[in-house]
């Protein structure tokens, strides 16, 4: 394949600029039809909202940890409005709101950040693996599942999130490498947020652009505004397109923005100056889609107003539902990984029985 053909743009495609204006729309792309972007809209205010309310709840003791994804919600919903329901989204642990605008319980999708042993839904039945804090290790099991899909004779397509740190990891490089070869029907989205941690993306890559780790293996690849719904959507809706239809593996890179710490349990003004938070708020992904759907006559503020209203429900719903307390079994722990327990699980399971009764 040549080159030019797997070269991302030399500046990240962008439909709608900061001030919710369009922009001469980047050639070879279409731009999604106005339904889908105020369903976009629309999933992007409950999806703050649920941000925010989880937030809320680690400061409650509800929730153990939180790793928000507040500013970086264009890039959350585009990459679940870009997908069917009988594709599949191997997740990290920073895409809560990508599950829950994908339509999974929120109570269910916030018990791992709760201290479960597992992951809260069933992955057969909603098509999306358990969130994955090992960082990149879902990138391979995407790359598996795709290749299971397509020796299976389905048309379906998997979409695995990664962050910026995550492209330094091995397994990176070993998922593109092998989706490369194997022609896996896969997309590895990139949410570029700026920081792995503490550490800034300077101390991280010296690439040009993440987007190019991809020409090396053979991927086509593309970088886009990732606070831009219209721009991520459409760039996201071309890589599932290629891949659903035999051109084998897509990576794309959204630049986004962190807006909040890490975790809660993290002190991100120990590390990035304010002035740069501030700068990234007047990027924000809401306000510019907003205005733009706005602008073309698509939303008017009763629209506005309702959504804010499904927002403010469905939180309510999240917050009642986290008061009760779950129900845990801690010796279900050490059930369901061996037919037979090792003995070194049977010695922990006899330490913490001895350390309840006391
Ligand atoms: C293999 C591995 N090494 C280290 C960590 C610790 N760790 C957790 S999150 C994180 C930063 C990841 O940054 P990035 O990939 O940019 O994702 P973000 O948190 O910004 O969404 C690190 C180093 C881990 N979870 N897994
Ligand atoms: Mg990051």
């Amino acid at each position: 394949m040549s080159v030019d053909v797997l070269l991302p743009s030399p500046v990240p495609v962008r439909f709608v600029a900061e001030d919710g204006t369009a922009v001469p729309p980047p050639t070879g792309y279409r731009v999604p039809e106005g339904e889908r972007l105020l369903e976009g809209f629309r999933r992007m205010v409950v999806g703050r909202r649920f941000d925010r309310q989880a937030t809320a709840l680690t400061k409650q003791g509800r929730l153990a940890v939180y790793p928000s994804s507040r500013g970086q919600e264009a890039c959350q919903i585009a990459g679940v409005l870009a997908l069917r329901d009988d594709d599949w989204l191997f997740p990290t642990y920073r895409d809560s709101v990508a599950l829950v605008a994908r339509g999974l319980d929120p109570v269910e999708v916030l018990t791992l950040l709760r201290g479960g042993w597992h992951c809260g839904y069933d992955p057969a039945a909603t098509r999306v693996a358990p969130q994955c804090t090992p960082l990149a290790t879902q990138t391979i099991h995407a790359v598996g599942m795709a290749d299971a899909l397509r020796r299976k004779g389905e048309d379906g397509v998997v979409m695995a999130f990664i962050g910026d740190g995550g492209t330094s990891e091995g397994d990176f490089h070993e998922a593109l490498n092998y989706a490369a070869v194997l022609r896996a029907p896969v997309v590895f989205f990139v949410q570029n947020n700026k920081y792995a941690i503490s550490v800034p993306l300077a101390k991280q890559s010296a690439a040009p652009a993440l987007a190019y780790k991809g020409i090396g293996y053979g991927i086509r690849s593309e970088q886009v505004d990732g606070n831009d719904l219209v721009a991520v959507l459409a760039v996201l809706d071309a890589a599932v397109e290629h891949a659903r239809t035999g051109g084998g593996p897509f990576l794309v890179e959204a630049h986004t923005y962190r807006m909040d710490p890490h975790t809660n349990a993290d002190d991100a003004s120990r590390y990035r100056e304010k002035q740069e938070v501030e700068r990234w708020e007047a990027a924000d992904p809401l306000a510019r889609l907003e205005t733009y759907l706005r602008e073309r006559g698509l939303l008017d503020a009763d629209a506005v107003g309702a959504a804010h209203e499904a927002a403010e429900k469905f939180a309510a719903r999240v917050r009642e539902d986290m008061n009760a307390d779950p129900e845990a079994d801690p010796f279900e722990l050490f059930e369901h990984v061996f037919a037979e327990a090792t003995p070194q699980l049977r010695e922990q399971r006899a330490l913490l029985a001895s350390e309840l009764e006391d």
